[in-house]
């Protein structure tokens, strides 16, 4: 039998193979479909041209007689669209604003124990938190365990990002490249959360974990943790990334760190005059000031009125207070109110104990200060403003 080859059969076969050398998709066949609805859209388009269209708008190496039409820009929404569902995608860029992600639910059948354990190691990850009911049962329902052996590797620094992990159980070590030779610089003990980063900024991983006990981990896929967690995750970040970088005193935490102390805040506004701080309340929780002034002032028990409050200072943006009982397990020194409306981040005790472990040599320098100054404020009380 004499089949007859269709004129262009071969040209556009060999353009679609030399698309799909490039590009490496998962799913052929959903890139075989984008790829030929693009072509026939641009074909349909006025003036478009019957066949020739490369994958990236590039002139085809056999010098074939397309290069008028291939100076048009590349068909960037095949390469968007399937650029969605690929795996490996580093040149993709976060808009949190678009709605750009596949909204295809994932569920990962679980036993009763799985779900009773999933939800405790869920329970304290604070990129979890936002999540409303039904959010955080999609992101429940998409997870799936993994269990891990010491000296596993379960990132390596590099590698694109497939997953983000919440651990169940067991140790891991982390690591990070420095001159060449992978450095220790941290670790997780039975809790915690890794993998975000990739994901969030669509970046090689950035540090390597490796097991080092038996152990289990709950993985999320990329395509869930990018279309439910991102974008509150990715805002909050942004949100307190200034008012972070600005406190002199977080200067010693590395960026991923403060990157950590942004997850963990809480705005909280108050009207002016309003309390934030009671003197002699005992402390759960420090302050950033996002925005306005907070007045701090003191009663002196020993003064001759016990019951006068002086103001001995002011914090304005960027400045932290409340830090002291923290430090010292003393009730709070001194009383904060808000000068006009103030907006304030607060820390609570839990994640300034696990995040702010590096800056406390600063914070007790900085409580020596106030020591000194007690003394020159109530021995002098003409240096004070007097409380309203
Ligand atoms: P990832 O997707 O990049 C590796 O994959 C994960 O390690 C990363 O997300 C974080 O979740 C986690 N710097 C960067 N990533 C870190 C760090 C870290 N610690 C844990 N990860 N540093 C260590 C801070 C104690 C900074 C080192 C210079
Ligand atoms: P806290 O947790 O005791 C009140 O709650 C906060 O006021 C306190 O932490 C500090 O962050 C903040 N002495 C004591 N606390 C002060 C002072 C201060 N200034 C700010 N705070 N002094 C003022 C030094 C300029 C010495 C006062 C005489």
């Amino acid at each position: 039998m004499n089949f007859e080859i269709p004129t262009g059969l071969t040209d556009l076969l060999q353009d679609f193979t030399v698309a799909v050398l490039r590009e490496r998709p998962d799913d052929l066949v959903s890139f075989a479909a984008d790829y030929f609805n693009n072509l026939r859209e641009r074909e349909d388009r006025p003036g478009g041209q019957k066949r020739g269209v490369k994958f990236d708008g590039e002139p085809m190496e056999n010098g074939s007689d397309d290069d008028d039409i291939l100076d048009e820009p590349p068909p960037k929404r095949i390469l968007d669209s399937y650029k969605r569902r690929r795996q490996s995608v580093c040149a993709e860029r976060y808009d949190p604003d678009a709605d750009d992600e596949d909204d295809k639910k994932v569920v990962h059948p679980k036993s009763d124990g799985q779900r009773t354990r999933l939800a405790q190691a869920v329970g304290n990850i604070l990129l979890f938190k936002s999540l409303d009911p039904e959010q955080m049962q999609e992101v429940l329902d998409a997870m799936f365990e993994r269990k891990v052996t010491p000296d596993e590797h379960v990132i390596d620094q590099g590698d694109d990002g497939d997953n983000f992990y919440v651990i169940d159980s067991g140790t891991y070590n982390i690591f990070v490249k420095i001159d060449g030779t992978d450095k220790h610089v941290g670790s997780y003990d039975n809790t915690g959360s890794f993998g975000e980063l990739a994901l969030m900024y669509n970046t090689p991983r950035a540090a390597t974990i490796v097991a080092t006990s038996d152990g289990s981990l709950w993985a999320l896929d990329r395509q869930t943790f990018r279309r439910i967690l991102l974008k509150n995750a990715y805002k909050k970040r942004k949100m307190f990334e200034n008012l972070l970088d600005n406190v002199p005193m977080l200067k010693t935490l590395e960026q991923y760190e403060r990157m950590k102390v942004a997850d963990a805040l809480m705005t909280q506004i108050f009207e002016d005059g309003e309390v934030i701080i009671r003197q002699g309340d005992s402390a759960d929780c420090m302050y950033f000031v996002e925005d306005g002034v907070v007045r701090i002032a003191m009663k002196n028990k020993n003064a001759d009125d016990p019951d006068k409050e002086l103001e001995v200072t002011r914090c304005k943006q960027g400045d932290y207070f409340g830090e002291l009982a923290l430090v010292t397990n003393n009730p709070r020194a001194a009383s904060a109110y808000a000068v006009g409306k103030t907006k304030v981040a607060r820390l609570d005790v839990h994640a300034f104990e696990r995040l702010l472990g590096p800056c406390k040599e600063l914070m007790k320098r900085n409580i020596e200060l106030y020591e000194e100054q007690i003394h020159e404020i109530f021995g002098s009380k003409l240096q004070l403003q007097e409380t309203q």
